[in-house]
């Protein structure tokens, strides 16, 4: 995480609010902005205009920070996939729902029940919803599964065909390095997503990302009676890390730079009883003793080259088409992902590497970047894109970026990552507070002075505390719902289920 990059910008500029004014009132149906938000999976700030990793190289993202707002400090409600969807699309938090972890299936929640996603909600305010690719979070059943096809009005599933470049291959689970499996390998306990990379033989086509990429020019090209909602949802860099090999060789391997860790890192964490709770996770040791920490690296800021080449197509047909001028992008992350930072990889953790995630803004008449700074949310984006659409007004968790949009140096609170019942972080410019196991471990970090999160104060510095935790303790979520009951998290069927569309329709009516 670098943090030269974090300068305010200071000034909110004329030019920027006359265009805003045009939203300022309640907009005519018939004058409705598009919408079109882009979701990249598992992106950290390793994109250019957040900074976090200066070789990284996502030129078309960058040059769409470059007429947009870029907020550099955005929490995900939940640190990994299914609950940070689920509460950015339903509008309400993990700790009001209940939705924790990536076997909850939101539809398990009453509230969900009974109130309209955020496409929904655009359907119903007589938009027409378009998507493809990842965009809610997949779950498995015995009629098919559920990846939030019911949602939108046009949806196709998007697929993958890739044929892996064997000789190239690392695979934690399977014990291959280099291509060559090992004959006593350590580390291939399972644990989440396969941690898996190495390049693909052949082009772009039948790759995912791409595909829908395409898929989204095409529909950008078709005349439209009514405003469109599209979302656009793109799987990598998502393990397992498989892209072409051009991807790859934007990255020299002797000079990549891997992120600052400290093995240490974890001896002033400690619980009431005085021990250390945490482990170096699977990942992190296995590419320690393979010396993989490089080319994990590279292979992460491959697939983000090859996912920001994909968001640059659909940006460039959009700009090409008659929506340019007309058009809300929101471009965002939907959490962050550590690359070695507390000896680990991955998400699910309340760690600022895991919890904060890209997040750029464009508005129609935005000239020119600027950089926000307050600590907004995902949660955020239903309530905003409500508002700057001029719809009727939802009882949601999050709050409209309206007025920051306007003017992004204006006061703005803490705000909340939840991962499972009772465990948060909440996240200041200043500080970051994380509360975990039961109420047993607490952190405290000065981002200002330490923004790689080395050094806890909690134990530490008694007075830094007390002057922390009356500005972050009032987030704090006041209840905690109960989990749902897990789902079925078995995605192997390729079917849809055909039978959510109906009982939803019939739920929202009510
Ligand atoms: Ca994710």
């Amino acid at each position: 995480m670098n943090k030269k990059l974090l300068n305010p910008l200071k000034g909110a500029l004329a030019l920027l609010i006359i265009s805003f004014n045009l939203f300022s009132h309640s907009i005519s149906a018939s004058d409705r902005p598009n919408v079109l938000m882009i979701s990249v999976d598992d992106l950290n700030d390793w994109v250019g205009a957040f900074g976090g990793n200066p070789q990284c190289q996502t030129p078309h993202m960058d040059r769409f920070a470059e007429k947009s707002m870029v907020f550099l400090n955005t929490s995900c409600p939940g640190p990994v996939c299914g609950p940070s969807r689920s509460a950015l699309l339903s509008g309400f938090m993990p700790a009001t729902t209940g939705i924790y972890s990536n076997s909850n299936n939101m539809l398990d929640s009453p509230l969900v029940q009974s109130n309209t996603t955020l496409p929904e909600y655009f359907s119903k305010q007589d938009y027409l919803t378009i998507s493809r690719g990842k965009i809610f979070h997949a779950h498995g059943s015995k009629k098919g599964i559920d990846i939030g096809h019911w949602a939108f009005d046009i949806f196709e599933q998007a697929r993958s065909k890739i044929v892996i470049d064997a000789k190239q291959l690392n695979n934690r689970q399977k014990g291959i390095v280099h291509g060559k499996k090992l004959e006593n390998p350590k580390f291939t306990r399972q644990g989440g997503s396969t941690f898996a990379f190495g390049p693909t033989v052949g082009g772009m086509d039948g790759l995912k990302d791409y595909e829908t990429a395409k898929w989204f020019q095409k529909k950008l090209e078709e005349d439209y009676e009514k405003p469109f909602f599209m979302a656009v949802g793109i799987s990598q860099p998502h393990l397992t890390w498989h892209v072409p090999q051009r991807f790859f060789d934007l990255y020299d391997l002797d000079t990549v730079q891997v992120p600052e860790y400290d093995l240490n890192d974890y001896k002033d964490i400690l619980n009431t009883k005085g021990k250390t709770v945490d482990k170096p996770h699977d990942d992190f040791l296995w590419c320690q003793e393979y010396g993989l920490m490089k080319d994990a690296v590279r292979a992460y800021m491959a697939a983000t080259s090859y996912a920001d080449e994909c968001v640059g197509m659909v940006l460039d047909s959009l700009a090409n088409s008659k929506y340019a001028d007309n058009t809300i992008v929101m471009i965002f992350g939907d959490h962050g992902w550590h690359l070695g930072e507390k000896l680990r990889f991955r998400k699910a953790s309340l760690w600022r590497e895991a919890t904060q995630t890209p997040f750029i803004v464009h508005i129609p008449g935005m000239k020119k970047k600027q950089e926000c700074k307050r600590n907004v949310n995902l949660i955020d984006i239903y309530p905003t894109l409500i508002d700057l659409c001029g719809l009727p007004t939802k009882e949601l968790d999050g709050k409209s970026l309206k007025p920051l949009l306007e003017n992004c140096d204006l006061p703005w609170s803490p705000t909340v990552t939840t991962q499972d019942k009772g465990n948060h972080s909440i996240i200041s410019e200043k500080w970051h507070y994380i509360i975990r196991k039961k109420g047993t471990v607490e952190e405290l970090y000065d981002l200002e002075n330490d923004p790689m999160e080395f050094i806890n104060l909690m134990q530490s510095n008694p007075e830094k505390v007390e002057l922390a935790m009356k500005k972050l303790k009032p987030f704090l979520p006041k209840s905690n719902a109960e989990m749902v009951p897990r789902s079925n998290h078995d995605k192997s069927s390729k079917k849809l289920d055909a039978t959510i569309k109906a009982k939803r329709d019939l739920a929202l009516l009510k």
